[in-house]
């Protein structure tokens, strides 16, 4: 609800609390309690209805902005991770953006859940299992021993210790006569602060 009480933000499996809801999944509405409306606002931009459920809304004190979960892969152009993400709306506006994404744009790699919203609409928290939402800082790589005696036969495997984007990440030993010369590091698209 927003802090004035006016507005009031929900999800429902309703199909009868606008005209032409027609997708047979739970949309997000909201309320306005002063005019006795209800607007949908689990769409895209374009009026496309949400091609799978959306949940959790969370509406900013100031009645502007509403936050919330979906299913849906066709509310914003790109869509294409196949996981739950999380959507801020405009309600004055009707834009609508995808929030749980890296600060360059990239799909969340998993999963988020449970937004949250700020007063003035400006910040969104939330749950999310992705791994890729926050680059990778490399705490450590550790070289394997393996093959013993005069040097390694075979490359040895190699393991980063980090956070972030590191999880997307590998890090492949290049051998030669029998020792390390390089590790090659390879991050996986999202970055990474390198700390060797
Ligand atoms: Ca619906
Ligand atoms: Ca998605």
């Amino acid at each position: 609800m927003s802090s004035d009480g006016r507005y009031v933000a929900f999800a429902s499996d309703a199909i009868n609390l606008v005209a032409g809801d027609t997708n047979g999944a739970r949309d997000v509405f909201l309320f306005d309690s002063q005019n006795n409306t209800v607007r949908l606002l689990s769409k895209s931009q374009q009026g496309l209805q949400g091609s799978a459920a959306s949940n959790n809304p969370a509406l900013s004190g100031n009645g502007r902005w509403v936050a919330f979960a979906s299913d849906a892969t066709n509310l914003i152009f790109g869509d294409t991770n196949a996981f739950t993400d999380i959507y801020a709306v405009d309600t004055v506006t009707g834009l609508i953006k995808r929030i749980s994404v890296t600060s360059s744009g990239d799909q969340a790699n998993n999963p988020s859940f449970k937004p949250a919203i700020s007063q003035d609409g400006r910040y969104v928290a939330f749950e999310s299992t992705a791994t890729n939402l926050i680059p990778g800082v490399v705490r450590a790589i550790t070289v394997n021993s393996g093959g013993g005696g005069a040097g390694y036969v075979t490359p040895p495997t190699v393991t980063i210790t980090g956070g972030g984007a590191t999880a997307n990440a590998t890090a492949v030993a290049n051998v030669a006569n029998g020792a390390v010369t390089s590790i090659t590091l390879t991050s996986g698209g999202t970055g990474i602060m390198g700390r060797q």
